[in-house]
């Protein structure tokens, strides 16, 4: 039989078995998917296991690929890579997933020499990133990856950012025609062909970066493949809280995300640190209870400033009573918080409530919350399921929660922005249970997005100097974790 109706047979086969489906699918990202591929199955069909596998290595042999070693990307693909090697006597390396948690484990099993050429083996790629993956694991042990031979092509990018980065990738089956043998075996009908290709082209995910490297190119694809976003990519996603992109869009056009925790005893040295850290800063936080001489004056002057010098105004309430309580406190009272603020935050330990209660002031007016999911302080009790439990408050009132007070990143969804107080370059402590952390920690090490700092830049001899210095380390830690994209 000729290649072309192996292809054919197969396409059909693959169907029959469920591992082709068409219908809405959920990826983990959230994202809608009219097509399903799931080669996981494959292991239960004895007779078409070893079919892909002598058609995998037919293709290997047809393209003449030199190599050593081969090695099968975890775990679909470690069976084929397996009965390839067994039938044709070829050595395999395994590469394992889960060294990581086991620290001293080899990440790849097997004999090999520095310099040896290594042969991937896939079953289904989209943006070639799982490849990369594996074929980065071996660059580190010293081989070399030049060729992958795949069974599915989805055709969403990755023949050629896998190109961009020296490997050429040989599909056996790719989407479009997998979708026309279907559609003439009347398997499918017209419509779903449709949907499908436009699926495919919509979400492509192939562009790149600024030294020539193939990263995923789509906003959805970044989001699906985990894939770091920049600020100003964040503050266009289409559920991001209006207030939220707002921040992020400050954020990117001041080069900062430095937040200064303004703790200071009276409103004028307040308004005058605001109006000199200003430019600096993407947002200043107070403690409004601190100051000794609040007059309703003092918000409407600080207001002015933050639009003077664009940065949002955050009032570190933290609230944390029953829902109607809080509404009070922050409507009404001396300090009348939401009349001035932008954004407060509150403690999760009431229950969905406190944040009902909070929104019904704050929604109609623009403003947003963020929820305390950890500590800075020694002994914080808001750790492993309590800061889940946050999260998921956070998710099911996500149109006024717009982010966390949090010691690291807590969600990979990128609408929610998460903030980190603790943050000096000098102490590691205060003898009162703060415990600090350096701006690269909290930012490029733990994925932070705004850094919070107090004392490290108050009791600096040049507050000015200090703030700079900050917002310059917190800016470069974005980028260089933003460099990292897409490998
Ligand atoms: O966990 C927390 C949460 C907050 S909001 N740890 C904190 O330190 N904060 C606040 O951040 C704290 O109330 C203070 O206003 C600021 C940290 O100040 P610093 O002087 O220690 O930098």
């Amino acid at each position: 039989l000729s290649a072309f109706l192996l292809a054919v047979l197969l396409i059909l086969k693959l169907h029959d078995v469920n591992g082709v489906k068409f219908g809405e699918y959920t990826l983990k990202s959230g994202l809608l998917t009219p097509i399903y591929i799931d080669l996981r199955v494959l292991v239960s069909h004895p007779a078409l296991m070893n079919q892909v596998s002598s058609l995998l290595y037919q293709r290997v042999q047809d393209e003449g690929l030199q190599f050593d070693s081969v090695c099968g990307v975890p775990y679909t693909a470690l069976p084929l890579a397996t009965i390839i090697c067994s039938r044709n006597e070829l050595p395999m390396l395994i590469r394992r997933k889960e060294a990581k948690d086991y620290g001293t484990k080899r990440l790849v099993e097997g004999s090999f020499r520095e310099g040896d050429t290594c042969l991937i083996i896939e079953d289904t790629v989209t943006t070639g990133s799982s490849i990369l993956d594996t074929a980065e694991v071996l660059y580190k042990e010293g081989l070399k990856v030049t060729d992958a031979v795949v069974l599915m092509d989805r055709e969403q990018g990755a023949v050629e950012m896998l190109a961009s980065r020296g490997i050429k990738l040989h599909p056996l089956i790719s989407m479009f025609k997998l979708l026309e043998v279907l559609q003439v075996a009347e398997r499918i009908d017209a419509k779903t062909v449709q949907t499908v290709k436009k699926f495919i082209l919509d979400n492509n995910t192939f562009r790149k970066d600024d030294n020539g490297n193939g990263v995923p190119a789509t906003k959805k694809a970044c989001v699906e493949k985990n894939v770091e976003l920049s600020y100003a990519d964040r503050a266009k996603l289409p559920n991001v809280h209006p207030l939220a992109s707002t921040l992020l869009k400050t954020m990117e056009e001041k080069r900062s995300n430095l937040c200064v925790s303004a703790d200071v005893t009276s409103s004028e040295e307040l308004l005058r640190l605001a109006d000199s850290l200003g430019p600096t800063i993407c947002m200043l936080k107070t403690h409004v209870d601190i100051l000794k001489d609040y007059t309703v004056a003092f918000g409407q002057k600080l207001q002015a400033l933050a639009e003077k010098h664009n940065f949002l105004i955050f009032e570190d309430r933290k609230f944390a009573d029953i829902g109607n309580t809080v509404k009070r406190q922050y409507e009404g009272g001396l300090y009348q918080i939401s009349s001035w603020s932008h954004i407060v935050n509150a403690h999760a330990v009431p229950g969905p409530g406190v944040v009902k209660g909070l929104s019904a002031v704050g929604k109609p007016l623009g403003r947003g919350c963020l929820l305390i999911a950890q500590m800075s302080s020694q002994g914080s009790l808001a750790t492993g399921e309590y800061t889940q439990a946050v999260l998921t408050m956070a998710e099911e009132q996500s149109d006024f929660v717009i982010g966390f007070i949090c010691g690291s990143k807590i969600t990979k969804r990128p609408e929610f922005i998460h903030m980190t107080p603790g943050v000096q370059m000098q102490a590691r402590g205060d003898g009162l249970g703060q415990q600090y952390s350096t701006p690269e920690e909290v930012v490029y090490s733990k994925g932070s997005d705004v850094i919070i700092v107090g004392r490290g830049i108050l009791e600096a001899p040049d507050r000015l100097k200090a703030a700079e210095s900050y917002r310059k380390s917190g800016w470069e830690s974005y980028t260089k974790r933003l460099g990292q994209r897409g490998q």
